[in-house]
């Protein structure tokens, strides 16, 4: 095991979100960092409204394990790089002021697809939200975006010293993403109250993009047990982690930054095609057998992957509807890189649940799914596993009346479940809640909301797991696959 030694480090970093996926990833590159290199990179941890992460913190002198599982076993380290932690609903004040403060380098953002607050139908900053509006309004900032600007705002004015946002979420050109939406919070502001801060964005803030990949499940009392136990003192928070890690970032830094190579990180000029790979190979065939898995009974992704039939369908998604849609980074060796994505869903020993892969569905489906099924359908032929996906998330959160989808399917959190559900009340097919969720709600955007043929087979596919159940969606899917497979050859023949 290895352990840090107690002093805290001197902040150099503001992280936003303090859940498992932070503390198993960037604390432990960044502990490496500094154990090889120094400096004041030490993180004050910002938790948006839960105390349960900042409480446990300061009682465990800033200090918490990370269990490193497979099924050979479980290595602990403790990376103790946080320097302080607080609640931002709590102390807003105090956000500002810390993404104002100079001595902060770098804010850096876990804040889940939820937490971006942008509209799935338009990707713009979602100004209907409660949080949006009334922090445009004024006084403290509520949401991420908007703490960000009027933390923005307030550096600007206490002199501009450079700063760099790193967003390490699962959104494509992450980077991008969240300077457009900061942006375009600042442009919304009364009176050009935001000009300032713009000027000061061109000038002196990088917002780099990063792609980020480590399985983390949550926490469970078994784990705080066992980690207790091996370390000979009470851990509140460890966090169970697979032993895969990888973080690939766009160097372009306005103020420095720790040395994360030293922890495997790499720096590169294309993070967009590793932040595509990962987020439709990995992310959405995580999502298909989250969904199919959840149907069928499985508590967990290796229990859902163990399954033939899902197996199957993964194998296809992968193969057939995301792989063609992206471009490898140089470099990366495409076959290794799908034989370990299926080890890692296969280690048992992890327990990562599929409701909590099929949690906030409404967001994460947006980032995975609609570029590679509008490609697929440019071509000619239909994406019928990524329609199965969706029609799996469907009848997760919004079972048509008679249906019920199980334990699993019924722990997943969605901010879309209470309309969706709406929708399945009254729906008097598959094909009205489809309707209902992709082309009234845009859930996948606005391109696949005019797709009616796309449409039509997810809400079908509804339709069959409803009444014959997932196993046979995903033999007719793997069918209707098999039968364009060889229509193709026919042609190219
Ligand atoms: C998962 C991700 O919950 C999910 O939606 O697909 O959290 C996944 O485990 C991570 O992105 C892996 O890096």
């Amino acid at each position: 095991m290895s352990s840090a030694n107690t002093t805290p480090p001197v902040a150099g970093i503001l992280h936003l979100g303090l859940g498992n996926f932070h503390r198993a990833h960037q604390a432990v590159y960044t502990r490496a960092a500094l154990d090889a290199h120094g400096g004041d990179w030490g993180i004050v941890g910002v938790a948006s409204r839960s105390r349960a992460v900042v409480d446990a913190l300061r009682a465990q002198r800033l200090e918490y394990a990370v269990a490193e599982i497979s099924p050979h076993g479980m290595s602990l380290s403790v990376p103790a790089v946080h320097s302080d932690a607080f609640v931002a609903s709590e102390t807003p004040e105090r956000l500002v002021g810390s993404i104002a403060d100079p001595a902060i380098r770098v804010v850096t953002l876990t804040v889940t697809e939820n937490g971006y607050s942008y509209s799935a139908a338009t990707g713009h900053l979602d100004v209907a939200e409660a949080g949006i509006a009334a922090d445009l309004r004024g006084g403290l900032p509520r949401t991420t975006i908007g703490g960000l600007a009027r933390g923005l705002q307030r550096r600007a004015s206490d002199g501009g010293s450079p700063v760099t946002i790193l967003s390490c979420d699962n959104l494509a050109e992450n980077g991008a993403h969240t300077e457009r939406l900061v942006r375009e919070f600042l442009q919304l502001l009364p009176g050009g109250e935001g000009d300032e801060a713009l000027a000061f964005l061109d000038q002196a803030v990088a917002f780099p993009s990063s792609m980020v990949d480590r399985i983390v499940p949550s926490t469970t009392d078994q784990l705080r047990d066992d980690v207790s136990a091996a370390l000979g003192r009470r851990d509140e928070i460890p966090v169970p982690a697979e032993p895969f890690s990888m973080w690939a970032i766009e160097d372009r830094f306005a103020a420095g930054r720790p040395a994360w190579e030293a922890g495997g990180a790499v720096f590169t000029d294309e993070v967009g095609r590793y932040e595509q790979m990962k987020v439709r190979l990995l992310n959405g065939t995580h999502s298909l057998i989250a969904y199919l898995g959840a149907l069928s009974g499985a508590e967990t992704i290796p229990e859902a992957i163990v399954r033939p039939d899902i197996e199957g369908a993964a194998r296809r998604v992968l193969a057939n509807e995301y792989l063609p849609s992206i471009q490898v980074p140089s470099g990366v060796d495409i076959e290794d890189y799908e034989r370990q994505l299926f080890d890692r869903w296969a280690n048992i020993a992890l327990r990562h649940r599929t409701s909590q892969v099929g949690t906030d569905g409404s967001v994460k489906l947006r980032q995975r799914v609609p570029e590679p099924a509008v490609l697929t359908l440019r071509a000619g032929a239909m994406p019928q596993q990524i329609a199965l996906t969706v029609a799996g998330y469907l009848a997760c959160i919004a079972p048509l009346p008679g249906f019920e989808p199980g334990p699993h399917a019924r722990a997943m959190n969605d901010a879309a479940r209470p309309r969706l559900a709406a929708a399945a009340a009254t729906a008097r097919s598959g094909v009205d809640l489809a309707r209902a969720g992709i082309a009234e709600m845009q859930l996948l955007g606005q391109e696949l909301a005019e797709e009616s043929a796309f449409i039509a087979r997810v809400g079908e596919l509804v339709d069959i797991i409803s009444t014959h159940g997932v196993g046979a969606a995903i033999r007719d899917c793997a069918a209707a696959s098999e039968k364009s497979t060889t229509h193709e050859k026919e042609l190219s023949a």
